[in-house]
């Protein structure tokens, strides 16, 4: 691989979001001995960075991250100091005490969809095979889980893009719906910026008029939590305009009259009392997209987390079927999915329901399969356990002692003042973590461990590309990997083999597993990624060239064709009312990264990101009587949370945004309803009520 940094610069790829942005990394002499550098030659980013990536290496500094195990050595005492041995002793003490006591169940583990794929696959392995425990789940519930439920559900399989993101550049139009990209995966809003200079349009579905909605042809602007209402309305104006691509429908979908019956419910002037959408807007969105000869309908997680996001994103997928946006070059729905391994996260068993290669942990096949490869018996193999939420809200209930590797969910579950007492109700808690979280903080252990410039592992990107991170650099003394860690861990409860802590083998490993599954990586190789800048999953033999494109013969269902789901809105878990009359949504800013824990511990993000703010609209400000800067709190039924006011016409003045990551008084999710959707049991971090009060 040439690389324009230089010969002994390290290609590899950024720590953060999905995007997973090309960059390398080149030796220096100052802490913490590498630097990020530009890497022009891999075309996602082509050399773009955002300001996250651009300083990721300065969590690798000693300052700031945790350079050695800490132990609590009694229940009140203070974390302390301590060798490796004496922490992994400790962590199989404390997940074995809480089995012996209560039975296999009583021990949850909790992972990361920023987890490489090794690391995804052994942490889902450990538990079922280990510890024999069904209560497993991630932070991607939180995440994208909807998105995958509607792809699931319409296609009947779940990678967030069918399509390279190259291709949003050439399509006619696109929808984007809850997506601030300009400040959530900036790189990427080169592929927006193209597609209208290629004359297609662009319009943005977002409560604010965001860095992303300025941009657009037409940003509709719904109250939060109506995005199901939106996309059956827009789908009424096709059949009703005979815009319906009657072709596609018939030769390559099922269920349209059912669809159909329930898109022919929501009359234009009822879905703007609903959405405060106009109608004339509805009518040249519809214009647009069904003009365009090519269209694409892309989700992030505005309309995903929701209590109904499976729904909406069946009614978006819905409008694509009815107009043939789907299954065809340069059309189709996708979701921009979030963390750095988002995707190969949910595809190798850290979920809750889950196996490796997206197999179904109920499917007899699949864990026979499975069990076949990790040389167990299938019985032995546990059912499905709870979703992330559900995990959370039950530990120090039937869930006694909790193993948890990457995530902080102090400040980003839902209703986090709660979790963070069933947090501390454990009788036992172990963190691997890079840093001293907010939850590591409560840990009976803290185990820390490498970063990705310190080790090497694949990450699956919101493309559906398999990539290989590798190692640029020696890690402190004191830190070991996650694999490293799981090994060691395993052999104290009884398991010497298994759990390999070369990432390559356990790749490998992962390969065999997932084979002939619905995500398939047989064929894919470390040697092949490095060659071929990643390769598409399914990719089912080595020779075989991965797969950038999926659906365009036919879709993943048994007879090919792709689903209508009908689909009928809802009201939000939690409607306004006279005590708590305002909306509350929430969500992220460009300089910090998810519950802040990384990113927090950079000068530069802090500087330019430094707390916690809410906006809301001046004729909102006014009726509370709060100016710009003044402090503001905001009141849920699960809490209040504090924080200066952001006054800005940009947004709807029925509705407050806060971001989410920070800690303390200013913690958004002291707010946030966790009512869950009823299929992928998303909870509903995108709409609650509130009520606003001058703090100053
Ligand atoms: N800077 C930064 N970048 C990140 C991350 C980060 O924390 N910081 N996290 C990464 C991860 S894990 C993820 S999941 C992605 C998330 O990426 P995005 O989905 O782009 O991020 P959010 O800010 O959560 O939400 C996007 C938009 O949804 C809008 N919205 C709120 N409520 C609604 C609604 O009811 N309907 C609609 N249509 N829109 C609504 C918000 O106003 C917001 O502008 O970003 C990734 N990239
Ligand atoms: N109100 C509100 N809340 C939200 C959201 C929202 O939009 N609004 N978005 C939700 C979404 S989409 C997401 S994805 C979640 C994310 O929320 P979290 O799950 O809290 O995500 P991070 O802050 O990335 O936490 C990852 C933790 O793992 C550590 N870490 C990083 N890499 C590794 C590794 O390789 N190994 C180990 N062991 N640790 C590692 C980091 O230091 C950090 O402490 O937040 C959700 N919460
Ligand atoms: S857009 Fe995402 S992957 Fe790219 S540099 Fe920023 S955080 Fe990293
Ligand atoms: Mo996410």
């Amino acid at each position: 691989m040439t690389d324009a940094a230089g010969d002994d610069a390290v290609p590899t790829h950024c720590p953060y979001c999905a995007l997973q942005c090309g960059m390398s990394l080149r030796r220096t002499a100052d802490d913490p001995g590498v630097e990020v550098v530009e890497r022009p030659e891999f075309p996602v980013n082509r050399g773009a960075l955002c300001g996250k990536g651009r300083t990721a290496a300065a969590v690798l500094s000693s300052r700031v991250r945790l350079t050695g195990p800490l132990v609590r050595r009694s229940k009140d005492g203070p974390l302390e100091p301590a060798g490796w041995d004496e922490a992994l002793g400790a962590v199989a003490a404390g997940l074995t005490a809480a089995r012996a006591g209560h039975g296999p169940d009583a021990v949850g583990v909790f992972g990361g969809g920023g987890l490489t794929n090794e690391k995804a696959y052994a942490l889902g392995k450990f538990a079922r095979v280990v510890l024999g425990t069904s209560q497993i789940d991630y932070n991607g519930r939180f995440c994208m889980s909807s998105a995958a439920a509607g792809h699931q559900r319409a296609f009947g399989l779940d990678r967030g893009m069918p399509f390279p993101l190259a291709d949003v550049a050439r399509t006619g139009c696109v929808i984007l719906v809850g997506s601030n990209l300009a400040e959530t995966m900036p790189p990427a809003l080169r592929y927006l910026t193209e597609l209208r200079e290629n004359g297609g349009t662009l319009i943005v579905v977002d409560p604010r008029r965001t860095r992303t909605a300025e941009q657009a042809d037409l940003h509709l602007a719904p109250r939060p939590g109506t995005d199901l209402a939106l996309a059956l309305g827009l789908t009424h104006l096709v059949v009703a305009r005979g815009r319906t691509d009657e072709e596609f429908v018939r030769e390559r979908t099922t269920g349209w009259p059912a669809a159909r019956a329930a898109v022919m419910a929501h009359w234009p002037e009822h879905v703007e009392r609903v959405t405060g959408v106009p109608v004339p807007q509805l009518r040249e969105a519809v214009r647009l997209f069904c003009d365009a000869p090519t269209g694409m309908v892309l989700t992030a997680r505005g309309p995903e987390q929701q209590s109904k996001g499976t729904d909406t994103v069946g009614a978006w997928i819905n409008l694509c079927l009815a107009t043939g946006r789907a299954g065809r070059p340069l059309s189709g729905y996708g979701c921009l999915t979030g963390q750095g391994n988002g995707q190969g996260g949910r595809e190798h068993g850290q979920k809750a329901d889950q196996l490796p290669g997206y197999r179904k942990l109920t499917d007899p096949a699949a864990r026979e399969h499975v069990a076949r490869v990790w040389g167990v018996a299938p019985d032995s193999l546990p059912g499905p356990g709870r979703s992330a939420y559900e995990l959370l809200d039950a530990l120090g209930g039937d869930v006694r002692a909790l193993l948890l590797m990457g995530s902080n969910p102090v400040v980003s579950a839902p209703r986090a003042a709660h979790i963070e007492g069933r947090l501390r109700s454990l009788d036992f808690l172990a963190v691997a973590d890079v840093v001293l979280s907010e939850t590591a903080a409560l840990a009976d252990v803290v185990l820390p461990v490498t970063q990705w410039a310190e080790e090497t592992g694949t990450t699956t990107s919101l493309e559906g590309r398999v990539l290989l991170r590798r190692r640029a650099l020696t890690p402190p003394p004191g830190v070991r990997t996650d694999l490293q860690l799981l090994h060691g861990l395993a052999a104290l409860l009884g398991h010497e083999k298994g759990f390999p802590p070369d990432p390559e083998e356990v790749f490998d490993e992962l390969r065999r597993a997932s084979a002939g599954g619905p995500a398939d990586y047989s064929g894919i190789t470390y040697r092949r990624i490095a060659a071929e800048d990643g390769v598409f999953w399914p990719c089912p033999k080595e020779g075989h060239p991965g797969t950038p494109r999926l659906f365009l013969d036919r879709f993943a269902t048994e007879d090919g064709r792709a689903r209508f789901v009908p689909v009928v809105h809802r009201p939000a878990g939690e409607e306004t009312d006279a005590e708590y009359p305002v909306l509350l949504t929430t969500g992220r800013v460009v300089a910090q990264y998810q519950s802040g824990a990384q990113t927090r511990r950079v000068a530069e993000l802090n500087e330019a990101a430094p707390g916690p703010f809410v906006e809301l609209h001046p004729r909102l400000a006014e009726r509370v009587g709060v100016a710009d800067g003044e402090l503001l709190a905001v009141v849920s039924r699960r809490g209040r949370a504090v924080a200066p006011a952001r006054v800005t016409d940009a947004i709807r003045a029925d509705t407050v945004f806060m971001p989410f990551h920070w800690p303390g008084e200013g913690r958004a999710n002291n707010l946030t309803n966790p009512a869950l959707d009823p299929v992928s049991r998303m909870p509903e971090f995108k709409v609650c009520a509130v009520r606003l009060e001058r703090a100053g």
